[in-house]
């Protein structure tokens, strides 16, 4: 089996002493998949420049964990940078395990340097492709890789498929990332990245790449299965394959009802599964341009380019057309193309079938509507400031500009300290303010914002709906939320202000698409629901990272459920300590 063959390779590359064979008995025996992430650094050239990239076991992009749903997994990570880390696994659930979830000062103190913390936690009730990441600063960068759940039943859309192809898409920088996000103090906005990346590789559009070039051999007359990923940081990306369509069957580890599109939009945090079939007469070359392009809703300067990799059709007259700098992609969409973006995720539905039901909940118990705003602040005395006009960029959730505690909310949480400033404070539930929210010129004569950690504290499972209005402070632009601890359902999308009076009447509550990330459109809102029973404190933020350390974030709480079986359990023994 593909999977198999797959868990073994990167079983092969951690454990060198014992062979594959045996590892893959003992697993199996156990349902417990152990892997041993060593963050180190590693010289890696790209664009000939030679850097030392901070990496796991020296992989760029990371080894990938393949799993089988229900499995248990753990991840003992060892620190052997002098910097502090932590490593998230993305759209794992996490249920009564929160302390194994990963972000920094969320759910965990950083892990030190020289420090071990494994990871332990199971897979249950999720099947697809996630991934994992750092959770620290800007590290995701570069430390992260593909998080496989193999289903236990047969996947529900056919044809067979003859191998599976993970793609991961990435931003590679000429500098030291630390270098770039150090820049932001004060308010700056970041240099953007040199060039993307397909699997760690920028491709022959670049200078002094063409040797770093994805080339994926195929038959031809297969189906094959791409598990596309966007670890990038900061950049929704656009992704075709030349005379390919593409067949969506899965995003975010849920099933969807199967559609063909020339190409998708795929926000950072996001993952999607599609179908290829090499149906197509190998032109003389046998060679297929692949390309990711971001989708840019920015006014802000935007690493613009284009990465490419190829498909190579096994047979007699394959060559290499990697070097051809003008290797262009028909069916990409421009860089500005909101309408195909929109039409796009409109397309995007659950499965819904009684196998794999979707659980959307019909009625919510509370309802909460927060802005997601860029903002300025006035530039601290005898500093220079890089934001727009001398000030400092900021970013906030209905006002509130994220600021990460010193201390481990979780923690906190967990140890009842209620009486501190952190975990008494209450996150406003609705905008401070209501005008116009994506109009010209908003309340442009004040863009501040106000700082804190304050919390959403919601009972064992209330039905939460959140509202995610987009601002148009500064520009109206596309933001990837993420949610921690649990998937959610977007019920309905718009452009505008969202109203309570309407837009519920028109929501999707039949079949609506099940994430853990949801691109809010660009000058418009996004509406998602959850049943919010995972007991802990979850992260909710922008995937964006420029944004998120701008503030674009909140957390909330989930209290223990009346059961035994409904409360967060204790933190393991080896969780570090701030
Ligand atoms: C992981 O959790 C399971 C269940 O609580 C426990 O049995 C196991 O010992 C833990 N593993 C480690 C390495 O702590
Ligand atoms: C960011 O870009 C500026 C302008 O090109 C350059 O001077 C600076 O060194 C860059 N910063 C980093 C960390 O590379
Ligand atoms: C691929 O698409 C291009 C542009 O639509 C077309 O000119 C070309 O003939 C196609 N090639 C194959 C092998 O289908
Ligand atoms: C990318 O941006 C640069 C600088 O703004 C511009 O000169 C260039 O034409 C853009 N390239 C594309 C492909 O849009
Ligand atoms: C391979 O190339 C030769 C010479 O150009 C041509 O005659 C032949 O038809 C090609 N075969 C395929 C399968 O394209
Ligand atoms: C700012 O600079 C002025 C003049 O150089 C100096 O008098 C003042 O003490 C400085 N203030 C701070 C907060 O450093
Ligand atoms: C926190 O409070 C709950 C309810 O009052 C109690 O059951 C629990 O033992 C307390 N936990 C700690 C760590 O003090
Ligand atoms: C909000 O502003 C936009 C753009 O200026 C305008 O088209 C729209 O009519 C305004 N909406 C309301 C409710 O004023
Ligand atoms: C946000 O908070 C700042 C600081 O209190 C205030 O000046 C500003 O008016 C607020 N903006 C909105 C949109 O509520
Ligand atoms: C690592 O995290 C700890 C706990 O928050 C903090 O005290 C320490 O200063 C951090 N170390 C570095 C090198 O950033
Ligand atoms: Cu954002």
């Amino acid at each position: 089996m593909e999977g198999t063959n797959q868990q073994c390779m990167i079983l092969r590359v951690l454990v060198l002493i014992l062979t594959c064979n045996i590892l893959i008995a003992f697993s199996a025996a156990t349902d417990t998949k152990r892997f041993h992430f060593n963050l180190e650094w590693e010289e890696v050239t790209r664009l000939c420049h030679t850097k030392s990239l901070l990496t796991v076991n020296g992989e760029y992009p990371g080894p990938t964990i393949a799993v089988h749903e229900g499995d248990r997994v753990e991840v003992k990570v060892t620190n052997r940078i002098t910097k502090n880390t932590t490593i998230h696994w993305h759209g794992i659930r996490q249920y009564r395990t929160a302390w194994a979830d990963g972000p920094a000062y969320i759910t965990q103190c950083p892990i030190k340097g020289g420090q071990t913390y494994t990871y332990n936690f199971s897979v249950a009730d999720q099947r697809g492709t996630l991934f994992w990441h750092a959770h620290f600063s800007w590290q995701r960068a570069s430390v992260h890789g593909a998080f496989i759940i193999y289903p236990r039943l047969p996947y529900p859309f056919s044809p067979k498929i003859e191998a599976e192809i993970p793609i991961i898409f990435g931003e590679w920088w000429n500098a030291d990332v630390d270098a770039v996000e150090g820049e932001m103090i004060y308010g700056g906005g970041p240099n953007s990245s040199d060039a993307y990346t397909i699997n760690g590789l920028p491709g022959p559009l670049y200078p002094c790449s063409a040797k770093d070039t994805f080339i994926q051999a195929v038959e031809p007359g297969k189906t094959y299965l791409l598990r596309i990923i966007n670890a990038a940081l900061n950049d929704e990306l656009f992704f075709a394959v030349a005379n390919h369509s593409l067949k969506v069957v899965e995003i975010d580890a849920a099933y969807t009802k199967p559609f063909s599109t020339p190409a998708i939009m795929i926000a950072p945090g996001q993952t999607t599964n599609v179908l290829l079939q090499t149906n197509r007469a190998p032109d003389p070359s046998g060679m297929f341009p692949m390309a990711a392009a971001p989708y840019l809703t920015s006014l802000f300067p935007f690493d613009n380019s284009t990465t490419l990799g190829f498909l190579k059709y096994k047979g007699p007259n394959s060559s290499d057309r990697r070097t051809e700098p003008s290797v262009v992609v028909p069916n990409l969409p421009k860089m500005t193309d909101t309408t195909f973006a929109t039409k796009f995720s409109d397309k995007l539905k659950s499965l819904a079938t009684p196998q794999y039901p979707c659980r959307v909940p019909k009625a919510i118990d509370r309802r909460v509507i927060t802005t997601i705003s860029l903002n300025l602040q006035d530039c601290p005395p005898n500093r220079t400031c890089k934001g727009y006009a001398g000030k400092q960029f900021f970013a906030s959730m209905n006002n509130q500009s994220f600021v990460r505690p010193l201390m481990s909310i979780l923690e906190g949480h967990y140890k009842n300290l209620t009486a501190s400033k952190m975990l008494s404070s209450t996150f406003p539930e609705r905008p401070p303010k209501v005008f116009n929210f994506t109009g010209v010129d908003p309340l442009t004569e004040n863009m501040n914002t106000e700082f804190g950690s304050k919390l959403l504290v919601v009972p064992f499972g209330t039905n939460l709906e959140i509202v995610l209005q987009d601002t148009s402070f500064l520009n109206a632009e596309n933001h990837p939320i993420h949610v921690h601890g649990h998937n959610f359902f977007i019920v309905g999308r718009g452009f505008g202000n969202y109203d309570a009076n309407v837009h519920p009447a028109g929501y999707n509550l039949v079949d609506p698409p099940e994430r853990n990330t949801v691109a809010v459109p660009a000058g418009g809102w996004a509406a998602i629901r959850l049943k919010a029973d995972n007991p802990g404190a979850w992260f909710i933020h922008c995937h964006l990272e420029e944004h998120t350390t701008w503030g674009l974030a909140m957390a909330f709480i989930v209290r223990n459920g009346p059961g035994p079986s409904q409360v967060l359990l204790p933190p393991p023994d080896d969780l570090p300590s701030c």
